[in-house]
């Protein structure tokens, strides 16, 4: 018995004609004039590209793609002995395909995310398994026929905010990665291809297709076990778990039907699953083996969750999200690689973030993502594939329905052992008032298949959760955010230039172009504007106004943020929009797709300490000496334990305020105020909390910026309006 992956194996693919997706015979792999190497996990662009038929970025120019279908195939040994039995799996294929095994079709499957097994064993000739997919390029993939009334929306949205509003044909008839439709941070790239694990899987005459671990969180340690099994006959089954000081071992009959067997067992005293700022976050492995038969590890956590009073509370503990917006790593999610995530969320978690919101218009990530939460202690706030529908809607066909179903119910399965994946959301800016049937649909696949519960948010953003869009894309004064009065802020970030070396690279490639990584150049201009040192060099320096805009993101950053901590316990989180970005481009992640920090990454973990010195005061005036200049000083504490120390406020230098306090455990303080006369005009002021010798917080604020002039009202009533689109 043994699970290896194909990665390692010898792929080809092949260019073919279209065939209909519905039709009965697809098998045409005659008809492939020339068979290349290929990479899987992957895509056909870049296999295209590796082979140097597309040039580099391999996006550009590339239509003719995806009006072809692509078949890809390998064949490799397997060692059977009689009565042994061999299945493959496919974590994750883009988007319509066909599995083939031999000559015999196996599967016939549409969708991104969920896994595709076929049981291979009658296809093995002479110890060997001759595998091939045929994938359907994008010009097959589905597309509603809109309404009059659909029509009716499309053109009123245009008007509304371009086309951001509309109602989109293609988009929302599929449940692929919806930033492959094109993006307002990535261009159209309708991705095709074997884009997670292939897995070959050889048992003996019984097979644990799937299993599934909960600990219900009753304290006594209750762990609820699922197994799908596919036996003949009764089967012993012997389950270790690791992760204590000595291993835990349970034996358990399972019986031949049905497919689908639960038990409990209970692990005294477990070790509980922490975020990384509230704990360690503890994990055990469940080993099941079926001797001689076939084996299986699952990893999970021992940790409850629940969404009360506005608070995520993680093991009963309020749990302050200091949470990271995430997209996609790449627009070719085929090559992200598990060093890729963990370079990525190990940053995330360095600048201070606690909370992952996987946004809807990207992906269910590889599994490596979530092993890689799960052992740093980030917990993840998961949206299912949907995203910006705003005027429009989800399809509401039975047959979109049935694969909303499947695709869902196939995440939930995936994801619900791990514990850092602490609530479901149903997707990104769409009203679950005009989508019904969908959120109902969502919650049984959710009913059906999670053994853990976690809270379930329809959409984002909802009541009392906010987009805040009335800065950057309604122009609005940075300090609109302290209006804020949310409870979570789920989104809100402005767009900054990249460092310099990203820019050129992106340039360098003159096939790039700066249709993909142009930005909104209007709103660029409209906020870097304040911060430029001197209104009257034009055209200011490359360097000035890279240094520029990323002062605005950061001063917004930094405005929302400590805002929205300051509130709690009214607020319950704020995560910024966006934290990385799929391809080199000017928008608004703090890390760029080389990894280089923006300004705002660098204050992120000022402003994302667990314990966070923070002042209120008037914020984008530029003062002038005679002015009195005032504020209120706060301490914020997230942390379980009470954190006593000296404010110390200062402005260039000279304290103005000094106060000692102690802030309870899970606490926002007021510590006190000031009033200072200027002597001349300030550039700078920081803020310390602690003692000198052990500083708990830091932090700054430049004093040399304006902002912008109040919002045109054209624009406030269309942010006014979207937001309630989206009820
Ligand atoms: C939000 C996101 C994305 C978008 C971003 C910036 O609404 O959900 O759809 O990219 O705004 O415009």
């Amino acid at each position: 018995m043994t699970r290896f992956s194909l990665a390692a194996q010898t792929w080809q693919f092949g260019q073919t004609r279209r065939l209909p997706f519905d039709a009965p015979a697809v098998d045409d792999r005659a008809a492939v004039a020339r068979w290349l190497p290929a990479t899987v996990p992957g895509n056909v662009r870049l296999d295209l590209h590796a082979n140097g038929i597309l040039p580099d970025p391999p996006h550009i120019g590339s239509e003719w793609v995806d009006a072809a279908d692509w078949w890809y195939r390998v064949t490799f040994p397997v060692d059977v002995e009689p009565g042994q039995r061999v299945f493959i799996r496919f974590s994750g294929l883009d988007y319509r395909a066909a599995i083939f095994v031999g000559d015999d079709e196996c599967a016939r499957h549409e969708g991104m995310f969920s896994w595709v097994t076929v049981d291979a064993t009658d296809h093995i000739r002479a110890g060997m398994c001759r595998l091939a997919v045929r994938l359907w390029g994008s010009g097959a993939l589905p597309r509603r026929n809109l309404s009059r009334r659909q029509k009716l929306w499309q053109a009123i949205a245009q008007r509304l905010q371009n086309s951001w509003t509309g109602v989109y044909p293609d988009r929302s008839a599929t449940l692929k990665m919806q930033m492959s439709f094109g993006w307002d941070f990535a261009p159209r790239v309708l991705t095709t291809g074997i884009w997670d694990d292939v897995t070959c899987i050889i048992t003996g005459d019984t097979f644990i297709e799937s299993a599934g671990i909960a600990v219900t969180p009753d304290g006594r340690g209750t762990i609820r076990m699922r197994l799908n099994t596919h036996s003949p006959t009764d089967v012993p089954l012997a389950l270790t778990v690791t992760g204590d000081d000595a291993p835990h071992t349970f034996r358990f009959t399972i019986p031949p039907a049905p497919p689908e067997t639960t038990r409990t067992f209970r692990l005294p005293a477990p070790k509980l699953w922490q975020p990384w700022d509230a704990g360690t976050p503890h994990l055990y492995t469940a080993r099941l083996e079926i001797p001689g038969s076939d084996a299986l590890s699952v990893r999970f956590g021992v940790r409850s969750v629940a969404l009360e009073n506005r608070q995520f509370r993680i093991n009963h503990a309020p749990t302050f999200a200091r949470g990271v917006n995430w997209v996609p790593a790449d627009i070719f999610p085929g090559r992200i690689t598990p060093a890729d995530y963990r370079d990525l969320l190990t940053r995330a978690k360095a600048c201070g973030a606690n909370f992952i919101r996987v946004w809807g218009g990207g992906l269910r990530e590889k599994a490596a993502f979530y092993d890689l939460c799960d052992e740093l202690g980030l917990p993840v706030w998961q949206e299912f594939p949907l995203a910006c529908l705003f005027l429009g809607g989800a399809p509401q066909s039975a047959d979109f329905l049935a694969l909303l179903r499947q695709e869902i119910g196939a995440i939930v399965r995936q994801l619900d052992a791990h514990p850092s994946v602490v609530v479901w959301c149903g997707g990104n800016e769409f009203s679950p008032r005009r989508n019904r049937a969908v959120i109902r649909t969502m919650a049984r696949a959710i009913a059906e298949n999670a053994l853990s519960s976690r809270p379930f948010l329809p959409a984002s953003p909802a009541p009392g959760d906010a987009h805040n869009w009335l800065v950057w894309h309604g122009k609005a004064p940075l300090n609109t955010f302290k209006r804020e009065r949310a409870h979570f802020l789920s989104e809100f970030g402005l767009q900054a230039l990249p460092h310099a070396d990203t820019l050129a690279a992106a340039l360098e490639n003159p096939r790039t172009g700066w249709e993909t990584i142009h930005g909104d150049t209007d709103k660029l201009r409209h906020y870097l504007r304040g911060f430029l040192p001197d209104e009257h060099a034009r055209p200011p320096a490359l360097g000035a106004l890279i240094e520029a805009s990323q002062q605005a993101q950061a001063a917004g950053l930094q405005l929302a943020i400590e805002h929205m901590r300051r509130r709690k316990p009214r607020t319950g989180g704020v995560w910024v929009w966006q934290f990385n970005e799929p391809l080199p481009a000017i928008s608004w992640a703090v890390l760029d797709y080389f990894r280089r920090p923006k300004l705002a990454y660098e204050g992120l973990r000022n402003w994302f300490n667990p314990v966070l010195v923070s002042v209120d005061f008037p914020v984008g005036k530029l003062w002038r000496a005679g002015e009195v200049f005032s504020g209120a000083v706060w301490v914020v504490n997230d942390t379980a334990q009470a954190v006593g120390g000296a404010c110390r406020v200062r402005l260039d230098g000279r304290d103005i305020f000094t106060e000692t306090v102690t802030a309870p455990a899970h606490s926002s303080v007021r510590v006190g105020t000031f009033a200072h006369r200027l002597a001349h005009p300030p550039v700078e002021m920081t803020a310390t909390f602690g003692a000198d010798n052990a500083i708990h917080s830091e932090n700054r604020y430049p004093l040399h910026w304006r902002d912008t002039p109040p919002a045109p009202w054209q624009l406030i009533i269309r942010r006014w309006l979207a937001d309630r689109i989206l009820r």
